[in-house]
């Protein structure tokens, strides 16, 4: 029973300490996608991207002129319709923009984010928006943290049954030896 106990206990542990190194690591993922702004909806509408993973982004418009202001990113854009360039700007460095055929951020902070349209595209313009959700690398790291912890915890508790066992068997050779 103590043994079970020993093994669910590291098991655990394994787990934790996984979860620890899985919220603090970045994972090196570039991913390259195209979001297409609509009245009055984006597609893809959720983004769901790992902590640390290399966005490259090419913002297209299908029919008017739409905005793409990305909340905590210090990122904005505006796309006119069927163009295959736009314009790009972080908005804390002024009014300026830069014209580009995509843009580059890296998801270096964790949690969700509202992307809206900051164009003046229609009646619906206010709901415009969309969802990036940044997930920790959480279950690979728990996983594989899960796994060393019930290593840990086997070793931990079967060593000592054989310690043990060999012990056991040196004091009945003594005892026979005595006698
Ligand atoms: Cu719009």
């Amino acid at each position: 029973m103590r043994q079970k106990i020993k093994i669910i206990l590291m098991t655990v542990i394994g787990g934790l300490c996984g979860l620890l190194i899985g919220w603090n690591t970045t994972s090196p993922t570039l991913m390259e996608l195209t979001i297409k702004a609509r009245q009055y909806a984006y597609d893809p509408p959720v983004l769901h991207v790992n902590y640390g993973d290399t966005l490259r982004i090419k913002l297209v418009s299908l029919d008017v002129t739409h905005g793409f202001f990305l909340e905590g990113y210090d990122i904005d854009a505006k796309v006119n319709a069927q163009r295959k360039t736009f314009m790009f700007r972080h908005p804390s460095e002024g009014e300026d923009w830069t014209e580009v055929e995509d843009f580059v951020f890296v998801a270096n902070r964790r949690g969700k984010f509202r992307y809206r349209c900051s164009q003046t595209c229609g009646s619906m313009h206010p709901f415009m928006q969309g969802e990036l959700i940044v997930n920790p690398n959480l279950p690979f790291f728990a996983g594989i943290g899960g796994v060393l912890g019930l290593l840990a915890g086997v070793f931990w508790v079967f060593p000592r049954n054989v310690y043990e066992h060999n012990k056991k068997k040196e004091e009945l050779s003594d005892e026979a030896f005595v006698q």
